[in-house]
């Protein structure tokens, strides 16, 4: 009788642990169930997002350490994206370039592109950036302002996402083009105690590619850019230049994540105006482009908690957020394809 009822209390105590740590291994209970039809476009069939493999390639990233231009951390992993994304999409690009920091560094630095259907003239662009912070200058502890970042959040959850739709869409059947491209140098925007001059910091990958796209005359559609998309209980509210530049797209992106049942994480309000990768793409390419950005006006500096601090790790990350963005992402995707 007593060890019954110890048994009993074993049990009511994994079922609330279970509920309660929904965000440190979630079960995906729709893992083996691999696909799912599309409500909104009967015979569109999605493929089920595994937050689990998404999990997986952010951990490989942070496994290389900072991902910072001109270290050998940002060499490693590099040679890890091209050899992945290449194993699963049609043609792999690599475009090198050096550019110069806002402090005068110049950074050997290289954009990774990866394309499905490279042929095809009717294209959608998704994106993310790779490298990390070299600097944790938002941390509270001011001897950390110098030190790089594990940047799991900030940098390695969009690349991961991305990897695991590129992981599906390679055993999907489609004939439109798509284009996965990791911008590097995303994250070398000034110091936050830097006085000088410095206009456009951030975001020399992209500026560098929307100038010199990897192939000639390259346009898309749309397209999506994912940033900060793995912290638990992130807020995507609409970032006001892809309102600006793209309404329609934040529109049915916000729309599909609320069929699917994210409206907790996708929030129809608006949030901030923000300087990243997609600014450059929509002003210099004129491709719409979106950005699925962690906006949290509840923090100083408007970002997730740990934003450019030593605790941007993979304790942040969370399968459910990531489950929500991938399955949104897959599904819009494949709704145009
Ligand atoms: C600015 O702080 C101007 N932009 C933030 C873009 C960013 C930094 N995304 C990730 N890290
Ligand atoms: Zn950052």
């Amino acid at each position: 009788m007593i060890k019954n009822n110890l048994s009993l209390n074993f049990l009511f105590l994994i079922c609330v642990s279970l509920l309660l740590l929904s965000c440190s291994g979630i079960n995906n209970n729709d893992a083996d169930k691999n696909l799912s039809k599309n409500q909104e476009k009967p015979g569109v069939v999605v493929p089920e997002f595994n937050a689990d493999s998404a999990y997986y390639f952010i951990e490989k990233q942070v496994s290389f350490g900072p991902r910072v231009p001109n270290m050998q951390s940002h060499r490693d992993c590099g040679d890890w994206l091209i050899a992945k994304l290449g194993s699963y999409t049609d043609t792999v690009y690599v475009q090198p370039a050096r550019v110069r920091a806002y402090d005068g560094t110049i950074l050997n630095i290289s954009n990774i592109i990866g394309s499905f259907n490279p042929d095809r003239r009717n294209r959608i662009l998704l994106c993310a950036h790779w490298d990390t912070r070299p600097y944790a200058d938002a941390d509270p502890d001011p001897a950390n302002h110098y030190k790089p970042i594990d940047g799991a959040n900030d940098g390695a959850s969009g690349v991961g996402v991305l990897l695991e739709i590129a992981r599906l869409l390679s055993e999907s059947d489609f004939t439109s083009g798509i284009d996965i491209i990791l911008f590097d140098a995303e994250d070398y925007g000034k110091h936050q105690s830097y006085g000088g001059q410095a206009n456009d910091s951030w975001a020399l990958g992209s500026q560098y590619w929307s100038s010199n796209p990897h192939v000639d005359n390259y346009y898309a559609r749309y397209g999506i850019l994912l940033d900060m998309v793995g912290a638990a209980d992130a807020s995507f509210l609409f970032e006001r230049y892809s309102y600006h530049y793209a309404p329609g797209i934040v529109n049915k992106v916000w729309e599909t994540a609320h069929k699917l049942g994210f409206s907790k994480y996708f929030k129809k309000e608006m949030g901030g105006y923000i300087i990243d990768d997609h600014y450059y793409i929509n002003v210099i390419t004129g491709i719409p482009t979106i950005n699925i950005i962690h906006y949290d006006s509840t923090q100083g500096h408007g970002f997730f908690e740990q934003w450019h601090t030593m605790d941007d790790n993979m304790d942040v990350i969370c399968k459910e957020t990531l489950k929500a963005v991938g399955q949104t992402v897959i599904t819009v995707v494949k709704g145009d394809i």
